[in-house]
């Protein structure tokens, strides 16, 4: 059931976003998520300019960005139609329902107006899910549970993921799918999405660990991959930006045999 072409995998979602980035995937031949971890608009906007043909998905750190700007998110969302990808803040959400519809909506960067996709833990409770979806629903954005993680001794496991997995079927018009490490469900209007990815694997210095390509798109089942410093801290980030995207794509070419 998993192991279908993007393009069907499109038809038989429901979300319009996520027929969108299955389309985008089929169109650009590509799962790759650029993680785009730095601290300075600029070198934001000049990777993503350069490595935005080869991307499904930008997927920023707002809170990192030390010169934020309203300029700023408008230069980012032009690159997003200049090269077609989707914009994923990867912000984690994690309090009661009512102010986690606060942080999205306000403050210095107001997520909800820009970025089409965040996340949440699933920690609070089904609450979490509806404080984001009471304004992001109305705009078309989508939801991503945090249902497992890559770091070491991470908690999000076992009972708590297949309690994240239930809670996305109850929230099936705005969760599109998982922040995760393995194949959750077989439902196609779930995109599972794997980071902690890297050419090579190993851990870094505070607690990642990081898998191949082909090992999270065959192994665990990932739809989407998502690269950080693999890409952003290369001497070559474009160059290395197409290996990921080579790798991804060749893994997932190996899944419809
Ligand atoms: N991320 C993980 N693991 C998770 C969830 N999210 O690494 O379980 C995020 C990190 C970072 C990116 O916050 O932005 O994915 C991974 O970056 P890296 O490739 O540089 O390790």
């Amino acid at each position: 059931a998993v192991c279908k072409s993007y393009r069907e995998r499109s038809e038989s979602c429901q979300h319009s976003l996520s027929k969108k980035l299955y389309s985008i995937m089929e169109t650009k031949s590509t799962n790759l998520a650029l993680s785009v971890d730095l601290t300075k608009s600029n070198d934001i906007l000049q990777i993503v300019d350069t490595v935005g043909p080869f991307v499904c998905i930008v997927k920023t750190h707002v809170d990192i960005v030390e010169d934020f700007s309203q300029s700023f998110v408008n230069h980012l969302s032009d690159l997003a139609k200049k090269h077609n990808f989707i914009l994923f803040e990867d912000r984690k959400f994690a309090d009661i329902g009512n102010t986690v519809n606060c942080q999205y909506n306000n403050g210095i960067f107001k997520i909800s107006s820009w970025a089409d996709i965040v996340n949440v833990h699933p920690v609070p409770g089904e609450g979490v899910i509806a404080g984001i979806k009471q304004t992001g629903l109305s705009l078309g954005r989508g939801c991503l549970l945090v249902a497992e993680m890559s770091s070491k001794g991470n908690l999000a496991t076992g009972d708590y993921t297949k309690a994240a997995v239930k809670m996305a079927e109850n929230h099936k018009d705005f969760v599109i799918g998982f922040i995760c490490q393995s194949r959750l469900t077989d439902d196609p209007n779930f995109i599972h999405m794997t980071p902690g990815v890297k050419l090579s694997s190993g851990d870094d210095a505070l607690g990642q660990q990081y898998s191949t390509p082909e090992d999270a798109v065959i192994n665990k089942g990932a739809d989407v991959i998502i690269v950080g410093r693999g890409i952003i801290q290369a001497t070559d980030p474009v160059s290395t930006a197409k290996q990921y995207q080579q790798a991804g794509y060749n893994a997932y070419l190996q899944t419809l045999k």
